[in-house]
């Protein structure tokens, strides 16, 4: 397969000024008539090629002339005028028999699209590249009471619609929806008086009642980017579908988003406080996309940061602004230690603007989304928030209507403030977390800190320049009062040193405040000055840290020592669960362990190899540990904590039942489940009744609830993906992969569904000690159902393959196992370049 490379980039040698499309809808062949105004590029001349896949072609004509083009499998080549021309082709496609949930395609009887990032092309043949931009006018014709495009409507009547979008975008924004569905409405008013319909759509049935809350948060969202961006939205009409079979969380496709069911359906009884929060999210984060991706597109798929690192980080600031600040921080900075430090440290390491690439599709990453949000972070805080204000108005400004490169976004951070950051612009170009190395002194009433920054090799980049590193700090007294507030380090060179005076003893230093950078601390510590921060810090992301790095220290004790819990962590957690003056969120995230995962990396780190079951008894020893500790307070957080009256997803009622379902947890390592399941029959909310389940699987009891959870929800597919997926993560480690592939003979198991796939797969890989089973019975497993679920639905395939990505951490024997596994799927007739490529990277 051939690699695609950044430094190739050239323009394309046409404008399309104009597209008609008319689709005749049929579920295995669909007529897909294309219509172009076509303008060569006076600038890049070049050939008239055009992307297709899996297209047949019926006829196509220049000027109304018919022409015989030169069709490969990636695309035609056509002789065509040196002047303004009318391109017009009739293809057919079939999208009944379009698994690979990309083009267009049938989920339960109704047809939708899914075109980023290069599906387009199985819709007709188009150039398929974000910055052949263009005015897209759509005919879909169809036996539907409901026909949905992009832009606003422009006719209708039986069996046909008519759409027309005054937007120029790139073919990946184009959507298309047609089925029998009922539309929850709304309106919204923008700051300028414009009235705009506001509709989620679904299908008949059950889902109608579980709209009003994505509603509500599509319109908290518009009013967010509107105050806070100062981003109107630019249509009469914003439509979201529901989608059963999606293989992401959501699509911004202009004016129509669609949107994987999971991530917009919601209600008490069948969602959780996480599904709620997470469903607010991804609503506002495909909502920003209007602005930040839609009215400034990517150049290119290198620039995919450009969009998804801005859009994550307003939909991260967004969050925040729902609830806690502290807790949201806390998250995206664990998510980013656990899940992008992983991949920054193993086979699959990019830049957040990858240099190549063979399937962009690959390029998904939590690099490109997560760290890319980072990057936006440092930025904000290097420049201060109101040049970062001011440089986001000039950004939308210069560049509305533009298909954009990180070149121009960090243009206008220099122009606004006059600062080269040639430096920063390294973040985007170089992978590999950096680590900074901190070492201390106090002489004479004087502190200083050195710090020194090293990046290790990743594949393709050996060698690594110094990065600009915002390296928040603050000092703390002995006594615990904070003696010196926050302040932004600058760390330009290898090494540097910096001092702070006047202090009448040795301040403990509180580093990397708020996660300032995406980086890892080195620094010799004691398990006292960690409890000492863990009880101390004004950062409250400082403090979830130091007792995040305690926890892991005590377990790395109990795992390879076979010690007993360091009592100063046990301690410190009490005195955060008695003080009743913190947040309740907050509070439950202090109670988070370090994942087996984390652990796992941690001992391989030092030169260790993981053991996965002496990994899981140590975690298991040490939560039997704390809840006999904290057994005198969690029945009175549990009993504090409970939330009156009727559900609501807000953030204080959800901080509040997720520290009592973590009290929950404790007391059921002691009361044999007693708890649990009086909370799981008397539950009126999913929150607190799969929190219930899951306490009493996690101690081997709860069958019967787990049946009976089981029939009452048959019916939903959302509830019925909680259960699969539970059952997997709380079986025991040596019951793992059987009731795995158990699950896999469940009648409505389908592995077409990419939710459902997950729901088994996804438990599985995270399920650590049962994945990894010195059986290799898991790694089996697992490449069995990729290599069929690749002949489907490749990037899924492909996504899921990453289960692999930390195989080099583990035993030679365990290792022999899984490199005869990814041979065997590299070997597979017919492997898509999806998985090939990844499982080529993890073999590399
Ligand atoms: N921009 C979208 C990314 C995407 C996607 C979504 C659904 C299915 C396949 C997809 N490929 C790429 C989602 C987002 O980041 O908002
Ligand atoms: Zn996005």
């Amino acid at each position: 397969p051939q690699t695609i490379y950044l430094k190739d980039y050239r323009p394309f040698g046409y404008h399309i000024d104009a597209v008609h499309l008319t689709f005749k809808l049929a579920p295995t062949a669909t007529r897909v008539i294309a219509r172009m105004q076509v303008r060569p590029n006076a600038d890049y001349p070049g050939a008239f090629f055009l992307h297709g896949q899996e297209l047949t072609l019926i006829w196509a004509k220049i000027d109304g002339v018919p022409v015989t083009p030169d069709v490969t499998a990636e695309g035609l080549t056509c002789d065509a005028p040196d002047a303004p021309f009318v391109w017009e082709a009739e293809v057919e496609i079939s999208p009944d028999t379009n698994t690979a949930l990309e083009g267009l395609y049938t989920s339960n009887g109704m047809y939708c699209t899914q075109c980023e990032a290069e599906g387009f092309r199985k819709i007709t043949y188009y150039p398929d590249r974000p910055d052949v931009m263009s005015v897209f006018t759509v005919r879909i014709e169809g036996d539907f009471p409901v026909l949905l495009s992009n832009g606003n409507p422009v006719g209708q009547d039986e069996g046909w619609a008519e759409w027309h979008d005054p937007w120029p975008k790139p073919a990946y924004l184009f959507a298309l929806v047609a089925g029998d569905l009922v539309n929850h409405p709304g309106t919204f008013t923008t700051k300028s008086g414009k009235d705009v319909e506001l509709n989620i759509w679904v299908r008949p049935g059950p889902d109608e009642a579980k709209c009003a809350f994505g509603m509500e948060a599509l319109k908290r969202s518009m009013t967010w980017d509107e105050n806070v961006y100062g981003r109107e939205y630019d249509l009469d009409i914003f439509n979201i579908v529901a989608v059963d079979d999606f293989n992401m969380g959501a699509m911004e496709n202009k004016g129509l988003n669609v949107f994987n069911s999971s991530c917009v359906l919601a209600s008490p009884e069948t969602s959780t406080d996480a599904n709620f929060e997470r469903i607010d999210a991804i609503i506002a984060h495909e909502y920003f996309h209007n602005w930040t991706g839609n009215r400034i597109t990517c150049r290119d798929w290198f620039q995919l940061c450009l969009k998804e690192g801005l859009t994550v980080f307003r939909d991260q600031q967004y969050t925040g602004d729902q609830g806690s600040h502290a807790v949201k921080r806390i998250e995206d900075a664990s998510l980013m230690r656990s899940a992008q430090f992983q991949e920054d440290a193993g086979p699959l390491a990019h830049p957040v603007r990858p240099a190549s690439f063979v399937e962009i599709n690959n390029f998904y990453t939590i690099t490109v989304y997560e760290k890319g949000a980072e990057l936006i972070g440092m930025l904000k805080r290097l420049v201060g928030d109101a040049a970062y204000a001011q440089a986001l108005d000039l950004y939308f400004e210069r560049h509305d209507g533009d298909a954009a490169t990180i070149e121009d976004w960090l243009a206008v951070f220099e122009d606004v403030t006059g600062r080269d950051l040639g430096q920063f612009k390294r973040w985007y170009e170089q992978a590999g977390t950096p680590r900074v190395a901190v070492s201390d002194d106090f002489t004479n009433g004087t502190y200083s800190l050195t710090l020194r920054q090293h990046t290790r090799p990743t594949p393709g980049q050996p060698d690594k320049a110094p990065l600009v590193i915002p390296f928040a700090v603050g000092l703390i007294a002995p006594s615990g009062a904070e003696v010196v507030p926050t302040q932004l380090l600058e760390l330009t060179e290898e090494e540097q040193t910096f001092t702070f005076g006047g202090l009448s003893e040795k301040p403990v230093p509180s580093l990397l405040r708020d996660f300032s950078a995406p980086v890892i601390l080195e620094r010799d510590t004691t398990n006292a000055e960690r409890a000492f921060l863990m009880a101390n810090d004004t950062d409250p992301y400082n403090r979830w840290q130091a007792g995040d790095a305690l926890a892991s220290a005590v377990l790395m004790d109990m795992i390879t020592e076979d010690a007993a819990p360091d009592a100063a962590y046990l301690d410190g957690l009490a005195a955060i669960l008695r003080d009743d003056s913190l947040d309740p969120a907050f509070r439950a995230v202090m109670l988070d362990l370090p994942s087996e995962d984390e652990l796992a990396r941690d001992i391989a780190e030092t030169g260790g190899v993981p053991d996965p079951m002496a990994i899981y008894h140590g975690l298991e020893a040490l939560r039997v540990a704390r809840a006999q500790h904290l057994q005198d307070i969690s029945p009175r957080i549990y009993a504090d904590m409970q939330v009156a009256g009727p559900y609501s997803p807000d953030a204080k009622s959800a901080g509040k039942r997720r520290l009592a379902n973590s009290a929950l947890s404790m007391i059921t390592r002691l009361d044999g489940g007693v708890a649990a399941a009086r909370q799981f029959e008397a539950a009126d909310n999913m929150t607190n009744k799969i929190s219930a389940l899951a306490q009493l699987m996690n101690i081997g009891k709860g069958e019967a609830q787990s049946a009976a959870f089981r029939a009452d929800w048959k019916a939903d597919r959302l509830v019925t993906d909680k259960w699969f997926g539970l059952t997997v993560a709380r079986a025991a480690p040596e019951d793992a992969v059987g009731t795995a592939a158990r699950l896999t003979d469940e009648p409505d198991f389908d592995m077409g569904n990419p939710n459902r796939f997950r729901s088994v797969f996804g438990a599985l890989a995270n399920h650590h000690a049962g994945f990894h089973d010195a059986s290799g019975a898991g790694y089996r497993l697992m490449g069995d159902w990729l290599g069929k679920l690749d002949a489907k639905n490749p990037q899924a395939a492909a996504r899921m393959s990453t289960a692999f990505e930390t195989w080099r951490r583990y035993d030679p024997d365990r290792q022999a196992i899984v490199r005869e596994v990814l041979e065997a799927l590299a070997g597979q007739d017919g492997l898509s370049r999806d998985t090939s490529e990844m499982v080529g990277r993890m073999l590399a």
